[in-house]
């Protein structure tokens, strides 16, 4: 039963093609994306012409030559400026990690957005980031407060906004009762998900404004949400149900802390959040892809079976749980690598694609890959939608 339920799930990654064998090559040491490119080269184009009609009148009329070269070089500084990505939880793990990979580029600025300072100043400066490439500021998903701060710190910040992803989680599977966010919500589904929502919410307008070339909204989502694989069929399965708990408010008081209004069970919580992400980055794609020309894009990284996520786990577990994804399930990816992975959706230019769940293959190639039917769920994903912009004060 499990070989044929772990060989149908991989059946879906062998399927899966693979785009990071579309990679482009690089303008002036600058990846860049096929509409970026478009734009680079009818900049470049326009330049050029510019610069060869000012030439020939320089010939008459010298004084002419330097506001045009002026001109040329404000708008390659314009196209080639550092990116500004925003990721959240970047204090360990699969954040850090992605800080790091992009902060070593020199070619994005990444703020950290993490509820606690000191540990994210330590883990950046162990990670060997330099200064000028990161900015830690403070978030607690964890209150809606805390969130529609960070968006009044950012923007006075003076930075603009090209990516935001959207990192941090909390998972509670031992505990036996559940907690809350400063705002009454179960804390798991209040945190990975109302916290993003509102946060997302909020920052659409700081993207909308970027004149960055290839701007983008990512949510990590993971393979324990989606129950067409083997992991997304270990019990407890996530499940929304008809949403009645979340409508209620997740309290556990009038309402169920669940969202399917059932008892609590912190694991199941936890994969429902995920369900939640996943739904969210594709509403917010039909909303607003269109409009505005941004990516929306989850993924599943592979199973970083070493990170913070699992430390409040049993023991044996965290002591079981990395070999077994390395030797069993072969699902195991380092921290390392699982960086290197969000790092390519945040500025692969062959990512750009909106809408997508991503995963990788074996061969750590990226693809397409499938959600499964609740995690894909039109419907679902409005009511959510029109549910959560409720509970963090947004309708
Ligand atoms: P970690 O525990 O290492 O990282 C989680 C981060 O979230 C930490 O920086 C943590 O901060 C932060 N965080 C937690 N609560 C809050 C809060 N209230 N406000 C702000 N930040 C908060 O786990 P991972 O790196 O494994 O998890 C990162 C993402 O990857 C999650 O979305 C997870 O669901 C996803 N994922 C992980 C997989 C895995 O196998 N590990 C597999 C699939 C997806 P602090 O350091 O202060 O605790
Ligand atoms: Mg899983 C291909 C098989 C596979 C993969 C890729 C994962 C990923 N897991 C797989 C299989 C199994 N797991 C099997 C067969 C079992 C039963 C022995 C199993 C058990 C298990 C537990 C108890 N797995 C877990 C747990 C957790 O507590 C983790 C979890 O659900 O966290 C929410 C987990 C995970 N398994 C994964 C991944 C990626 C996780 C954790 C992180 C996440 O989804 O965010």
């Amino acid at each position: 039963m499990a070989t044929s339920l772990l060989s149908s799930a991989l059946s879906i990654h062998k399927e899966g093609k693979s785009l990071t064998q579309l990679k482009e090559t690089s303008f002036i040491g600058t990846s860049v994306g096929e509409h970026l490119k478009t734009e680079f080269n009818s900049t470049v184009v326009r330049s050029k012409r510019e610069y060869s009609q000012r030439t020939r009148s320089v010939r008459a009329q010298t004084a002419v030559m330097t506001p045009a070269v002026n001109r040329a070089s404000q708008e390659k500084k314009k196209t080639l400026r550092k990116g500004c990505v925003v990721i959240t939880g970047a204090s360990s793990g699969l954040g850090l990690a992605t800080a790091k990979a992009l902060a070593e580029t020199g070619k994005w600025h990444v703020i950290m957005a993490c509820r606690n300072f000191l540990k994210a100043e330590r883990a950046a400066k162990s990670a060997g980031m330099s200064k000028e490439n990161y900015t830690i500021m403070h978030l607690d998903l964890s209150s809606l407060d805390s969130v529609r701060q960070f968006v009044d710190s950012f923007r006075q910040s003076g930075r603009p906004l090209d990516v935001l992803v959207n990192n941090a989680a909390v998972y509670q599977p031992t505990a036996r009762e559940p907690a809350f966010t400063a705002e009454g919500f179960e804390l798991s589904v209040g945190t990975n998900h109302l916290g993003h929502f509102l946060l997302s919410r909020l920052l659409m307008d700081d993207l909308n404004k970027s004149d960055y070339p290839s701007k983008r909204l990512i949510i990590v989502g993971s393979i324990t949400g989606n129950t067409n694989t083997l992991a997304g069929n270990v019990p407890p399965k996530a499940n929304l149900g008809d949403l009645r708990g979340l409508a209620g408010g997740l309290n556990g008081l009038n309402s169920s802390a669940m969202i399917d209004g059932g008892n609590f069970d912190g694991a199941k919580a936890y994969k429902d959040s995920k369900i939640c992400n996943m739904l969210t980055m594709q509403e917010f794609h039909r909303r607003y892809h269109e409009e505005t020309g941004i990516t929306f894009a989850s993924l599943y990284p592979g199973c970083i079976a070493t990170t913070g996520l699992f430390r409040e786990h049993i023991p044996l577990f965290r002591t079981l749980f990395p070999p077994f994804q390395k030797y069993i399930t072969k699902g195991f990816v380092s921290e390392e690598e699982s960086g290197k992975r969000l790092a390519q959706v945040v500025s692969d230019p062959s990512l750009t694609k909106s809408g997508v769940y991503w995963s990788w293959n074996k061969d750590s190639a990226s693809f397409e890959n499938q959600l499964s039917q609740e995690a894909s769920d039109v419907d679902k994903a409005r009511k959510v939608w029109e549910v959560s912009e409720k509970l963090v004060g947004l309708a």
